[in-house]
């Protein structure tokens, strides 16, 4: 009986090497992915989420690429100028942003959504959302 105890010991301690060994492997994949972005894509959280600064009438940046899914905050940084960050479809509406106040909206879909500031509607910007594509290898 000792003898196969160990022996199920033994198999045990094997299989979960067998485990950390594939777990350093997907790891190294994910790692040796070409990224293009400036940041890097955290492989556990396919959102990057993003902030825009309001400040001297204007977005900053007034262009980006997100993922779909991240979250765009928008924080007007102007002193004493109330802005918005509004979508002209509806897609969303921030309301008065007073200075030091913020907007966040989550984008789900893919695509180009302009948008401007509702009280300076010289104020543009835009937000291209690109599909997201799940880096990580097939379990197979
Ligand atoms: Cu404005």
């Amino acid at each position: 009986m000792t003898l196969s105890l160990r022996c199920l010991t033994h198999h045990q301690t094997t299989h979960r090497a067998l485990l950390v060994a594939m777990a350093g492997l997907t790891a190294a994949i994910v790692g040796g992915t070409p990224v293009s972005q400036a940041a890097p894509l955290d492989p556990g959280s396919p959102s990057v989420d993003q902030a825009v600064s309001i400040a001297a009438f204007a977005f900053a940046p007034s262009e980006l690429s997100v993922p779909a899914g991240a979250t765009v905050t928008w924080t007007n940084t102007q002193d004493g100028v109330p802005h918005t960050s509004t979508s002209p479809d509806s897609v969303w509406d921030s309301g008065v942003l007073s200075t030091s106040t913020s907007f966040s909206f989550t984008f789900s879909d893919a695509g180009d959504f302009a948008y401007q500031c509702s009280i300076h509607p010289n104020m543009h910007g835009i937000v291209h959302v690109v599909p997201n594509v799940d880096a990580s290898p097939a379990a197979s």
